[in-house]
């Protein structure tokens, strides 16, 4: 009975390491002082084309970066990338007055709306990017992110 314990103990033990290992305690104090490389994204553009401008990101990772976002168009769009987003850490969404912590997933900007997502790329890969609003991915509302 002592011996199952044990075992349970260090299973139990081992997933926590692990879990914290891909967490955001590793990220160094220092790369959060660092200056961030800012790129700046439109969600569409005046013309109301459904496009993502560039669309084409490059990312170095272990950098830290702010993802500025804008939707210039009179419609809504979103910036949909998820497996991006789950080989990043992200440190902030900053949209308005609100800050926002945590793992993001995809970001809803209304017409005129900015948010800038500061985050530290970490896992090297090539991923797709979408507009899941109804219609937009397949009128070419895509793109491609890659980090390296
Ligand atoms: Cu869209």
């Amino acid at each position: 009975m002592l011996r199952i314990c044990l075992i349970l103990a260090s299973f139990v033990y081992l997933n926590l390491t692990n879990v914290s290992a891909a967490s955001a305690t590793n990220i160094p104090a220092s790369l959060l002082k660092q200056a961030a490389t800012e790129i700046r994204v439109s969600l569409g553009n005046s013309a109301n084309e459904l496009i993502f401008e560039p669309n084409h990101l490059d990312f170095v990772s272990g950098k830290r970066y702010n993802l500025h976002l804008v939707n210039p168009s009179s419609q809504k769009h979103y910036f949909t990338a998820k497996d991006f987003a789950d080989g990043i850490w992200t440190q902030k969404v900053e949209a308005g007055k609100v800050e926002i912590k945590g793992a993001i997933h995809d970001l809803e900007l209304k017409p005129g709306a900015e948010a800038e997502w500061v985050f530290v790329p970490l896992k090297p890969g090539n991923y797709s990017l979408r507009c899941t609003i109804a219609g937009h991915t397949e009128a070419g509302m895509t793109g491609k992110i890659a980090i390296d």
